[in-house]
């Protein structure tokens, strides 16, 4: 039985992952080279640093740690701009009304995000008083597609893997909740996320009942 449910951010909650795209792609243009939507895909759930190293082998460029922790810290600066006016409106259809329904059920809700920002993300959408638990890359020493920040989720919210839901919208993070034990929701297109338990084109209508009834068919 689903006790929990462990809700990925950019991309499942908020409507941020164009954001980190814009920044990314800002950064490699100072560098004279472009990345694709298709290569973005693979950024998606990945740490700032891991995201940083796959589009220097992009322009296959090589530079000091200390010139790779300034690029990292322009392009956070960038992204954190871009979110400084953020609101409920940046919310994707569907993510406030179920984890509402979540909490009213009693049941349980943790965030799984690799993100540093995701405090000032879930504060600023109001969402912050929901989670029981909130494990993003502040606390992280792994990344997706290792499953750690979801293994943590599950520890904090005392429940086992096969008790919880994971929503994710990138294959990293699909591949982390699959290697976890946990039954995987891919939030986004069948076509990228088909290592998913279950793919769902958004959280737009998403009930618990909805997900109950997806999981019995699986
Ligand atoms: P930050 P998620 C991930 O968040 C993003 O998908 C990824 O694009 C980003 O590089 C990563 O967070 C780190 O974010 O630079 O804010 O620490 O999808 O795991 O919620
Ligand atoms: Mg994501």
């Amino acid at each position: 039985m689903i006790k929990g449910y462990i809700f990925d951010l950019d991309g499942v909650i908020v409507d941020t992952a164009k954001y980190h795209y814009n920044a990314w792609r800002r950064l490699a243009n100072t560098l004279d080279f472009d990345i694709t939507e298709e290569q973005n895909e693979n950024l998606k759930g990945v740490s700032r640093v891991e995201s940083l190293e796959y589009i220097l082998g992009i322009g296959n460029l090589q530079f000091s740690a200390q010139k790779m922790a300034e690029m990292a810290e322009q392009k956070n600066t960038w992204y954190v701009e871009s979110i400084s006016n953020m609101d409920k409106s940046e919310l994707l259809p569907g993510s406030e009304e179920l984890i509402k329904e979540i909490k009213n059920k009693g049941l349980k809700v943790s965030l799984g995000s690799a993100s540093k920002n995701s405090m000032r993300i879930l504060k600023a959408t109001k969402l912050i008083d929901y989670f029981d638990a909130v494990i993003d890359g502040t606390k992280t020493t792994e990344s997706k597609p290792h499953p750690q920040v979801f293994l943590m989720g599950a520890e904090a919210l005392k429940l086992k893997p096969e008790e919880c839901i994971v929503f994710e919208d990138s294959i990293n993070g699909i591949k982390a909740a699959n290697n976890g034990g946990f039954v995987s929701i891919g939030v986004g297109d069948q076509k990228i996320l088909h290592e998913a338990d279950i793919v769902i084109p958004s959280l737009e209508g998403i009930t618990i009942e909805k997900l109950n009834s997806l999981i019995a068919q699986h």
